[in-house]
């Protein structure tokens, strides 16, 4: 169990997005990440000049005392405003396709509860796996039943807070069929390791034929 548990952390990157959410999300990251490196480089490398250019070298003479530069205040205030407006409008555009996305080809009811996951579709067939057709958006209303948990398949979409007597939406959506891997991501109790989650992506006909079975089975 633990050496699958590990096998599994390699289908869990969300930069290896699968799916347009995910990818949409993997996209900001990257642009967030490099812009973050630059000023990394550029701080990090001004300390460690000004460390090494300006050492002390006696204790005879005192180095000259700079007392304000107009010019270079304002550029260090410009640059991280220029920045911070950049990394806000790239968000806020993004936010509603990450959040809504397409209109939806299935809604599924996605319950936490200590320690499962459990899948509600449409004429209350329940799944403990979700099974969803593949290169369709699919819409997923989460709540728990107990404490917070938080859902997330990380190669399909962002995460989603599971809250008692609340729902919380987003959507997910798999461009290839295939199984994919998640984790509830909100320490939840003892059991919180054991919160798995997996997501089947399927041919539609595939799907279908699952779901009329399903749905059988429930007497529908
Ligand atoms: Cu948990």
């Amino acid at each position: 169990m633990v050496v699958t548990g590990l096998l599994r952390l390699a289908d869990v990157s969300p930069l290896d997005c699968a799916g347009p959410n995910a990818c949409r999300i993997a996209g900001l990251y990257i642009v967030v990440f490099w812009v973050a490196m630059f000023v990394l480089v550029v701080v990090g490398g001004l300390i460690v000049f000004a460390a090494l250019r300006f050492r002390r070298k006696s204790d005879a003479d005192e180095p000259a005392q700079v007392h304000g530069n107009a010019r270079l205040e304002l550029a260090w205030t410009a640059f991280p405003l220029v920045i911070l407006l950049v990394l806000f409008s790239l968000t806020f555009t993004n936010m509603e396709y990450i959040r809504n996305g397409p209109s939806p080809s299935l809604t599924v009811k996605v319950t936490g509860q200590q320690f499962a996951w459990s899948y509600t579709y449409p004429g209350n067939v329940r799944s403990d796996t979700l099974r969803i057709p593949v290169g369709k958006p699919i819409r997923l209303e989460v709540t728990s039943r107990d404490v917070l948990h938080s859902f997330w398949s990380p190669r399909l979409g962002g995460q989603i807070y599971a809250i008692p007597g609340q729902i919380n939406h987003g959507w997910i959506q798999a461009d290839q069929p295939g199984t994919y891997f998640g984790q509830c991501n909100e320490l939840c109790g003892t059991g919180h390791w054991l919160m798995s989650v997996r997501v089947i992506a399927l041919s539609q006909s595939a799907y279908d034929s699952w779901y009329a079975q399903a749905k059988k089975a429930v007497g529908g």
